[in-house]
């Protein structure tokens, strides 16, 4: 990393506003969307009834527990407009969220809730260091994914300049980046990884020496801090960790300050609770599970304690920053993408940290989950870091040396037994946005 950038705060009155007036005016404002949601969206009517509620149960933040949750399976069997609070003709904005599983989810904006959008990733850019004279190199995929367009929001409401270059051509990013002198990177992690490897191995551009990037903010996939440490090693950096949602805004719900012990969260915004996956009880400070949301102030389509999906923990002791506002740790990964080796839970994270602790390993990595003979075996196929591997040559005792090295980091990581397989440098795919490591072939039916 170059030097650490000057981190500021956007909106201190709300950033940095006492807890006690953080909560009064959550409350204010949860009274209000519950009113607002339940007299706009049927599916809240239908769903209070269910539980006996009406809005004036709702009176504190304790009678958040009365309220029942949102789904994405409530999002989906309400699309397209089901969920929308507000007549088409007050709708600006329309994204349909990704929709994998084939079943699309309407996140609509009205013109306030643009405002809100570019306020929250405003505060996101100030925590990155980024000040009017910045050019935002902007390799968010633009379109109906909401990365592009909420950084891109984010910059205009700074005052920053906005390259849309948005996601792909990776040659050209390069060259762009070195043209322009673009100073702020967005995009997924590993994309940023990729464009370090890319301008280093194939333009012999030494982003170091020759590009002017003095911060990233790298959200919408699990990462982890070991990422982290190569991003900012390769591409001279400071990297921040920002995560955000469709179905709550897009990205803006929260980011990293300069230092990096957590997300705080826009609690002005959002409520934020911590439950067991399984049971939905809430959890207790600082434990982990998944993150349920509920928007304060979103007007087309609000929504009332969302379940995440993302797993986390949350606390609101003090930061040294300055701000007021509690802070979620780094998602683990998504409940959805836990996966069982012989019993033993996991995300692409966990093997990706273990992976990483070891000199040598590159962060291009992939996992194959088997069934021989009953058995769960899993695979990681990773690639050296590409002097290693050239310096190798024919040595195979070498490569052994590193794959066994690899495959005890992850059993005393993690504990199970993993086949590491190191394949040529370059040889795994890269990714421009979000991440795929798994294959699963076991027919659990889980990918
Ligand atoms: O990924 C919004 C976003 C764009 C966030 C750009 C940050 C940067 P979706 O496509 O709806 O929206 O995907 C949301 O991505 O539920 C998480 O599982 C995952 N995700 C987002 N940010 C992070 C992060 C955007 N920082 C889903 N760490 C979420 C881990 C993240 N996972």
């Amino acid at each position: 990393m170059k030097s650490p950038v000057e981190s500021w705060v956007y909106q201190p009155e709300y950033e940095k506003m006492p807890r006690n007036k953080l909560l009064s005016l959550q409350e204010e404002r949860l009274k209000k969307i519950v009113c607002y949601c339940y007299e706009n969206i049927p599916v809240y009517k239908r769903k209070f009834k269910e539980v006996g509620i009406t809005p004036d149960d709702i009176k504190t933040l304790n009678d958040m527990e009365k309220i029942p949750f949102t789904t994405k399976e409530d999002l989906r069997t309400a699309y397209p407009y089901g969920m929308l609070a507000v007549e088409i003709s007050e709708v600006l904005e329309l994204h349909a969220s990704s929709g994998t599983t084939g079943h699309p989810t309407t996140c609509a904006y009205t013109k306030n809730d643009l405002e809100t959008w570019s306020k929250a990733m405003a505060r996101i850019y100030a925590s990155a260091g980024t000040k009017k004279g910045d050019i935002v190199h902007n390799a968010y995929g633009y379109g109906l994914f909401t990365g592009g367009l909420g950084f891109h929001y984010g910059a205009l409401e700074i005052g920053a300049a906005v390259l849309p270059i948005a996601a792909g051509n990776t040659e050209r990013q390069i060259r762009l980046a070195k043209e322009y002198g673009t100073t702020i990177l967005a995009c997924t992690p590993s994309y940023a990884a990729y464009l370090g490897e890319f301008a280093k191995e194939k333009m012999t551009i030494d982003p170091l020496e020759e590009l002017k990037w003095k911060s990233g903010l790298f959200g919408a996939e699990a990462w982890s801090e070991e990422l982290r440490g190569k991003i900012e090693e390769i591409l001279g950096l400071e990297a921040f960790d920002i995560y955000g949602l469709s179905e709550v805004i897009g990205p803006g719900v929260s980011v990293e300050c300069s230092e990096h012990c957590g997300l705080h969260v826009y609690e002005d915004y959002f409520i934020p609770e911590i439950i067991n996956p399984a049971t939905g009880e809430k959890l207790g400070k600082g434990e982990t599970g998944e993150l349920v949301l509920t928007t304060l102030v979103r007007e087309a389509t609000p929504v009332l304690r969302f379940r995440t999906g993302d797993l986390t923990s949350f606390t609101r002791e003090e930061c040294t920053c300055g701000r007021t506002m509690g802070r979620m740790a780094r998602i683990l990964g998504r409940a959805d993408d836990m996966f069982k080796v012989r019993g033993v839970k996991m995300w692409p994270t966990t093997v990706e940290h273990a992976l990483l602790q070891v000199k040598g390993a590159s962060q291009n990595y992939q996992i194959l989950l088997e069934r021989q003979e009953q058995l769960d075996c899993m695979t990681v196929q990773v690639e050296p870091e590409k002097e290693l591997f050239e310096s190798m040559g024919q040595d195979l005792s070498k490569l052994r040396e590193l794959s066994l090295k690899i495959a005890e980091s992850i059993r005393t990581m993690i504990g199970v037994n993993a086949n590491v397989v190191l394949v040529p440098y370059n040889s795994l795919p890269r990714f421009e946005g979000k991440a795929r490591r798994i294959t699963d072939k076991r027919g659990l039916g889980i990918f």
